[in-house]
């Protein structure tokens, strides 16, 4: 018989030693990072949180709390490998709970503050997880109703944790106690769970380690000259992928600068944070950047130390990136990452036109980059195909997913990152289109099957199709085609109204509904998903 699969495929032995060998993995976990840099500055800010009444941790403080924390969730019996999935918006806790679990080597699967029912369900049957930890009450959403419906579905969660007022279940608050000693993560093992933008009827999970993690963190502090003087605004949601890493709030705490937590994302409540905190760094998808160089032009408020503005999660737009520089007077840097692991930036010392053509070249001397077609093979240079890396910081595999596994990588363990990308002479990425079937809306990713699923669950539906319709704002959104069954009536109103009460996050539901009687189809009988879109984006364009 054959060893069961891994959780978690892992790097083969040779390369593992190659990219140890090249220094990439240091033996070092979060934990000990977080510990070495409050050793060497107690007294430095770490975290600064305007929303909890302008709390402010140092270093010393929030290694500490991380510590007490840890001491209190293994008194509730969780330990190294357990999962716990983290739903926090843009809190001071959010880092408290991540290093504890970091320390204990329980296992973050990091849900965002926009996921309900359907998907934090999920999260917690495919992960196993024995906690979940929400807020009270954020924006209005009671997240601890959400943790009793969930409760009811996830058998193996044990434990759910509320920072704020807990209602039925276990406050934060009450579980830390004295720290004791306790086993610690090697560096190699996993570090937490991210999610994947995903393209197929359920989010996979992605394993990232504690070595591969930090390599990336370190490498990006060097590329966006993040040091212990640097002050990073977290404007998007902190647990998603390019906020937390590129380089984000880890950067910024493995240099030994300052995190500022932004409650929300609009001038009106970043640009007062901006000038207050000193500001140096912060990260935006496209359409809070055209938001921010607007807003710019006639803010009263001194946004001179911004030095970094860091853009991606979607193509942003030449046009757009040309405005950065003269409205924001800082460096723009595209960004184009991604949470199963490679990342691109573009440089610092990069002239202009590179820095508002192209997304970017990757972090490292060994990713390995390869530009196919639809058969695996080599574009001629400069043509277009499918991206396809291999490296010291992307997966070779999800978690506990062999099957869609064996899709997503080549034999010899290249990721198929679904994106349409051209190398320029100089190793840049333009990235000029997309090959699965998701829609990116401005940076939130959205797998057309998860929501065709819900809508397949109405019984006045017989068939759907949902594909990206171009914006000028968002850049995509999203539009369902809908075939009823016969004699069925069903107003668009009432099909998002549904996909809502399914417990579906609100970015998934679909801007647009039409009513079709049939799909066009490809060559060989499948739903043509290109003409649909170019159906779309007509009677988008079309005068209304
Ligand atoms: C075009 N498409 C882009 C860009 C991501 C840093 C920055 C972003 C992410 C991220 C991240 C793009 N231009 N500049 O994790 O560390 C699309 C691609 C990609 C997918 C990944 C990071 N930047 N994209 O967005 O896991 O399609 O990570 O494959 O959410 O976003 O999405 P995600």
């Amino acid at each position: 018989a054959g060893a069961a699969a891994p959780d978690a495929p892992t790097w083969p032995a040779a390369y593992a030693e190659r990219y140890r060998a090249a220094g990439y993995w240091r033996g070092e976990t979060f934990g000990q990072m977080l510990r070495a840099r409050a050793a060497r500055h107690p007294d430095r800010t770490a975290v600064v949180d305007p929303a909890g009444a302008g709390r402010r941790w140092s270093y010393a403080e929030l290694d500490r709390r991380a510590d007490r924390t840890a001491a209190g969730l293994l008194a509730a019996g969780i330990g190294r490998g357990d999962r716990v999935v983290l739903q926090l918006p843009n809190v001071a806790e959010f880092f408290e709970v991540l290093f504890a679990l970091f320390r204990i080597g329980a296992l973050p699967v990091f849900a965002l503050p926009a996921h309900r029912d359907t998907e934090i369900t999920h999260f917690c049957v495919l992960s196993e997880a024995v906690a979940y930890v929400v807020a009270d009450v954020h924006e209005g959403y009671d997240y601890r109703d959400l943790a009793t419906r969930v409760r009811a579905n996830a058998p193996a969660l044990r434990h759910v944790f509320v920072v704020g007022d807990p209602g039925e279940h276990t406050p934060l608050a009450g579980v830390p106690r004295e720290p004791v000693p306790h086993d610690e993560p090697a560096p190699g093992d996993l570090a937490f769970l991210q999610l994947s933008g995903g393209s197929t009827g359920v989010p996979k999970l992605i394993p990232r380690t504690h070595d591969d993690y930090l390599y990336s963190v370190r490498a990006s502090d060097e590329i966006c000259a993040v040091d212990e003087d640097s002050v990073h605004l977290v404007a998007l949601p902190a647990a998603h992928n390019f906020p937390l890493s590129s380089p984000g709030s880890l950067g910024t705490l493995a240099a030994g600068g300052r995190v500022v937590l932004c409650p929300r994302p609009d001038p009106d409540t970043a640009f007062p944070l901006i000038e207050r905190e000193r500001v140096t760094h912060t990260g935006l998808v496209p359409p809070l950047a055209l938001v921010w160089t607007e807003a710019a032009a006639a803010t009263p408020y001194d946004l001179s130390s911004l030095r970094v503005l860091l853009v991606g999660g979607a193509k942003f737009s030449e046009a757009a990136a040309r405005r950065v520089r003269p409205a924001l007077g800082c460096a723009l840097q595209q960004v184009f990452g991604m949470a199963e692991g490679l990342v691109n930036y573009t440089r610092l010392d990069d002239d202009e036109e590179t820095v508002v053509t192209t997304q970017g070249r990757p972090i490292c001397p060994d990713d390995e980059i390869r530009v196919v077609d639809d058969d695996d093979r080599d574009v001629e240079p400069g043509g277009t195909g499918h991206l396809l890396t291999r490296g010291p910081y992307t997966i070779r595999g999800y978690w506990r997913a062999p099957e869609h596994n064996a899709r997503s990588f080549t034999a010899d363990g290249f990721y198929r990152t679904g994106d349409l990308v051209r190398l320029t002479g100089s190793g840049h990425l333009v990235v000029e289109g997309r090959s699965k079937d998701q829609i990116n809306r401005g940076g939130e990713k959205i797998a057309a099957e998860e929501v065709e699923n819900v809508i397949l669950g109405h019984p006045a539906v017989h068939d759907v199709s949902v594909v990206a319709v171009p914006d000028d704002y968002l850049g995509e959104r999203s539009c369902a085609y809908v075939i009823l069954r016969r004699g069925a009536e069903l107003r668009a109103a009432a099909l998002r109204r549904f996909v809502r009460e399914r417990g579906l996050a609100a970015y998934k539901v679909p801007d647009r509904v039409e009513f079709v009687d049939a799909f066009p189809h490809t060559g060989v009988g499948k739903v043509s998903k290109r003409d649909l879109r170019t159906t779309a984006a007509d009677s988008a364009s079309a005068p209304h």
